[in-house]
């Protein structure tokens, strides 16, 4: 299997994830930011990830990936899930944007390797997000805002190694939020959230990405 990624991608970091705690083997390409041929050739579209199984098929949806990989063998997100876990997936992501988008470009990630793949991104996401000089002026702000979720989050942890008490659909929901907010230099996760976290990435051998 081959997945086309960004290093700063929680989408792509949801397939790591399954086939990390699947213990198999992942060939990973990352793909600068301005290269849409690169994903074009692949399924017609700009879109990331993009997983090639082992017979050259290629897949355009994460969760799709992760039940793919999942099938493989004995599956292990044999957990129950529960409605208000993802609904806090869903609801967080508006809330850790403004925190993260602009801070992706400075942590000297692959995607970003040439002037000209930064910029890109600096272009498209600006649109979207606003200028990130700005929103990173505003860091205190978005982070008091994102505080009460994750207390929120804290108190829907069931164990460090589960989120409902056994792997499920929720961890690889809610891990790679967690590791795009932890980039957030002032941010500090409460307890149980922090303890969830670093069991986890310990679990499937992941270092957090770096923090500014
Ligand atoms: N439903 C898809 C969504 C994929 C998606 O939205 N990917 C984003 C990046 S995370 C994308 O390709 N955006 C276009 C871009 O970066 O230009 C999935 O879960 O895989």
């Amino acid at each position: 299997m081959r997945l086309y990624m960004f290093e700063h991608c929680s989408l792509c970091f949801r397939v790591r994830m399954i086939v990390a705690l699947k213990r198999l083997h992942l060939q990973e390409t990352v793909v600068l930011d301005d290269d849409s041929d690169t994903m074009i050739e692949l399924v017609g579209k700009r879109v990331i990830p993009i997983l090639v199984k082992d017979d050259g098929q290629p897949m355009l949806e994460s969760m799709d990936m992760v039940s793919h990989v999942d099938g493989i063998g004995g599956s292990v997100l044999t957990g129950p899930q529960r409605g208000e876990v993802s609904e806090w997936a869903e609801k967080i992501v508006a809330k850790t944007a403004p925190l993260t988008m602009p801070r992706y470009p400075l942590l000297g990630l692959p995607e970003f390797g040439t002037v000209a793949a930064l910029d890109h991104y600096t272009l498209r996401k600006r649109k979207t997000f606003g200028d990130f000089v700005e929103l990173r002026a505003n860091t205190r702000r978005y982070i008091s805002k994102l505080l009460p979720d994750l207390q929120a989050l804290g108190r829907l942890i069931e164990t460090p190694l589960a989120i409902n008490g056994k792997l499920s659909l929720d961890d690889i929901r809610v891990l790679p939020l967690l590791r795009s907010a932890a980039i957030v230099k002032g941010l500090r996760f409460p307890p149980r959230v922090r303890e969830y976290f670093e069991a986890m990435m310990n679990r499937i051998g992941y270092q957090p990405l770096p923090v500014v």
